[in-house]
């Protein structure tokens, strides 16, 4: 492929090299640059609607108040992708239970999950969130309804993962299992544009990402290990700087471009830490692995868990291959 690609040609050229393909994929990442487009746009008019900020007076099944902006870009990214036809269920972080799709709509072989928007904290201040999401092929007789368990598959099964960040620019990140490619919204044509194709996450670099707002309630190996990243003596060879924005699709953005790790940790006031493990952890870990770099939530990956239920926490350290295993030799002892 030469010269500037955008999404749409992206999906074609990728579907004309697999013959088989049935165009699935193609609708279905089309319709989620869509929703993220509509997205990126309500969100950089929060500030001046003033309908738009604040709370919804609602909660979200993790406890979270939910803001409005959270409750429209939920409902932008549901209107965007049930009448598609490509999946059977799908799920949602601000939706307790899987969402059926309609019955007037055919049923697909595909279920998916997403975080509309992640970072809540950040809304209010005009600080990077994003749109988290995941894929998996149903488990459930085809042409039926899906169910609870087209959802609720482990990490590694996931055919398509990725993330939309509403930045200084909005790019939308994503992988099919073939690598991971990067785009940028053009605001002046709407299109997403192909900017970092291939990405291949750095082992070097200047830093690490985590709240130490916490670190009274981690582990002392935790903590032990933390410290030793504001010395010299690390892998590193030298002192790295803190970064951690608190909305994780922007943390985990920089950390795939500038290697390091991130990490929302359990800690003894939250012994399964904050991040869920369908929403969040999964479609990270997936892309975080398939540009080079490891997810692990302590012993294990973070793709391998068998979940138990939609909504489950999971503590996860994820970044570059050698920083995850220095973490986890020296912090879980592997
Ligand atoms: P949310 O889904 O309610 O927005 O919560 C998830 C967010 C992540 O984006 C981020 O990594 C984490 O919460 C930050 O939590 P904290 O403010 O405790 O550091
Ligand atoms: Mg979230």
């Amino acid at each position: 492929m030469q010269g500037n690609i955008n999404l749409t040609r992206f999906i074609y050229e990728t579907q004309k090299a697999f013959p088989t393909a049935t165009g699935d994929f193609s609708a279905i990442l089309n319709q989620i640059a869509l929703a993220a487009k509509i997205v990126s746009m309500e969100v950089n008019r929060a500030g001046i609607l003033d309908d738009v900020l604040g709370y919804q007076g609602e909660t979200n099944p993790s406890g979270d108040d939910q803001k409005k902006l959270d409750v429209i870009a939920d409902n932008v990214f549901f209107n965007a992708l049930e009448h598609i036809e490509k999946f059977c269920i799908m799920g949602s972080e601000e939706n307790e239970n899987p969402v059926k799709l309609p019955k007037r709509y055919k049923k697909g072989r595909y279920a998916i999950l997403f975080d509309p928007l992640d970072g809540s904290s950040n809304i209010d201040f005009n600080v990077s969130i994003g749109t988290i999401f995941s894929v998996f092929r149903r488990t459930s007789p085809e042409g039926g309804d899906g169910n609870l368990q087209d959802l609720l598959q482990p990490g590694y099964k996931q055919v398509a993962a990725g993330y939309v960040l509403y930045g200084s620019s909005t790019m939308m990140t994503f992988t099919t299992g073939q690598g991971v490619n990067m785009f940028t919204l053009d605001p002046q044509i709407g299109e997403f544009i192909l900017t970092h194709p291939n990405i291949r996450i750095p082992d070097a670099t200047r830093y690490y990402s985590i709240n130490e707002g916490n670190s009274a309630n981690w582990s002392d190996a935790l903590r032990s290990y933390v410290d030793t990243l504001k010395t010299s003596d690390n892998i590193h060879g030298k002192v790295l700087s803190g970064r951690y924005i608190g909305s994780m699709v922007a943390d985990v953005h920089r950390t795939l471009l500038g290697g390091g790790f991130f990490s929302y940790p359990a800690d003894s006031a939250n012994p399964s830490g904050k991040l869920r493990l369908m929403y969040e952890a999964n479609p990270m870990a997936m892309v975080i692995e398939q540009a080079g770099g490891r997810a692990i939530y302590g012993e294990g990956d973070i793709m391998g868990i068998i979940p138990r239920e939609l909504h489950q926490k999971i503590p996860v350290f994820l970044g570059s291959k050698k920083d995850i295993d220095a973490l986890q030799r020296a912090v879980f002892g592997k």
